[in-house]
């Protein structure tokens, strides 16, 4: 139970799912801490597309920090129902006082254990015991003996949904299975009433709102970030880095130099992929000179011989990589609004800014309905004031700025000059943290 799980901001994008599988490798490489990558949601477009390219397997799902059952599971040895019960007492004495009964396919048939022993004595010796001797008793098949109303639990429920229940039965013993209802082990009331915190590293974001499910119930190790403030408080002191670099690739790049390890070239590649994603091949104002050495010491580790990379430069391998995530024409616009997108929180208002990536901006007047009309959905079902999209050229480097129905008056004062398709026009902005969202902040607040 030592994992610790590394991962990014729900609706991941390639940054967030390159640096949680970079900085798991660091910890793994440079401290020997069993680190393992994982991600709040599906894989976008982009980045499906880098992991494929780099023959990587995409991190593991974890969309909610809550404890599972297996994380308590014991892996108790188990005897067949026709065992004789003296081979469950012999069981039970080394399990402290329970022996799992299991049929021959794997499927659980009862337990044993103190409760189930004492109601079999009473039933079999009745309240006078007469002259049967120990012996006796304990050649009868144990399945006599089980208790086979012991709940069933699967590995990966989450305990806090089944704690009544727990806190409710007589028993105290129960099964743990897995998909198929076969037997994995035992757990025990003791340890499901407190049960391990999943151990917990954030990367590329800070704010609660934008991280897994049951993140309180975690026990949060670390943030490294490169975005706002927007944390919440914790209980113990944490290891905190919020830079301003372009990407946390950018991070993770300089941590794995700075102890003097190399990438190996596939990885690599993942990092320099959430790093040219991030900041549009070096192009947005998010960039800094930290970026582009970064950049040039990925692409050193990532473009080597025997490399999925070889023979790609830092502009053609970000260019394929930029196109793998641009249009509007080969997705369903819900998709689009949905996939990339953030909320906040801010002057009483909750809110969301999505950003889609075009190759060119004269597409947009095809798609414009319909992602309107999805923006407006969206805004409805999570409850918000307002949603927008930043649909953004990545080849010009300038975006128009979609907004849903009704929003706030306020926000009539956005810079960026209203189009007669409704649209806005915000010539240059490429970047949702660095130009559009101060912005929007600053008119709320
Ligand atoms: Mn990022």
């Amino acid at each position: 139970m030592s994992k610790t799980f590394v991962i990014g901001h729900v609706n991941p994008d390639t940054d967030s799912i390159a640096s949680a599988m970079g900085y798991a490798w660091l910890l793994r490489e440079r401290d020997g801490v069993e680190a393992i990558a994982a991600r709040a949601g599906a894989l976008n477009p982009q980045t499906a597309w880098t992991l494929k390219r780099l023959e990587l397997d995409p991190p593991i799902l974890l969309t909610d920090a809550s404890p599972r059952f297996d994380s308590v599971m014991l892996r108790y040895d188990t005897i067949r129902p026709q065992a004789q019960l003296g081979a469950a007492w012999a069981l039970a004495s080394k399990t402290g006082g329970v022996a799992p009964i299991v049929d021959a396919d794997g499927k659980p048939f009862g337990l044993i254990n103190g409760l189930s022993l004492f109601k079999y004595f009473i039933e079999t010796l009745g309240p006078r015991p007469a002259e049967t001797t120990v012996r006796e008793m304990m050649s009868a098949p144990c399945k006599d003996a089980a208790d086979t109303s012991a709940a069933k639990f699967p590995a990966n429920a989450r305990i806090r949904d089944f704690l009544n229940r727990i806190l409710r039965d007589e028993t105290s013993d129960y099964w743990v299975i897995d998909e198929n209802g076969l037997y994995l082990g035992v757990a025990r009331q003791r340890d499901l009433l407190n049960p391990p915190r999943l151990k917990i590293i954030l990367v590329d974001h800070n704010e609660p709102r934008q991280s897994i499910g049951a993140l309180e119930e975690a026990e949060l190790l670390e943030v490294l970030d490169h975005h706002r403030l927007g944390n919440s408080h914790t209980h113990t002191p944490i290891r905190f880095t919020v830079d301003v670099v372009g990407s946390t690739s950018t991070l993770v790049s300089e941590m794995s130099a700075e102890a003097g390890l190399s990438m190996p070239p596939n990885l690599a590649g993942a990092l320099l992929a959430g790093l040219l994603s991030d900041t549009l091949i070096l192009a947005s104002p998010t960039v800094t000179l930290r970026d582009k050495s970064a950049a040039e010491r990925l692409a050193r580790w990532a473009f080597v011989g025997g490399s999925p990379l070889k023979g790609e430069t830092i502009e053609s391998f970000g260019t394929a990589l930029l196109a793998a995530g641009a249009g509007l024409s080969n997705r369903d616009p819900h998709e689009i609004v949905n996939t990339d997108i953030k909320q906040y929180e801010a002057g009483g208002f909750k809110f969301a800014i999505a950003q889609a990536e075009v190759t060119d901006l004269l597409q947009l007047a095809d798609h414009l309905i319909p992602l309107s009309k999805a923006l407006d959905d969206l805004k409805d079902k999570q409850g918000l004031d307002f949603a927008m999209l930043l649909v953004t050229d990545i080849v010009r480097g300038s975006s128009r700025l979609i907004l849903s129905s009704h929003a706030p008056l306020i926000l009539d004062d956005l810079p960026y000059p209203p189009l007669p398709d409704g649209t806005r026009h915000a010539p240059g902005v490429v970047s949702r943290k660095k130009q559009l969202l101060p912005v929007v902040l600053g008119l709320l607040e």
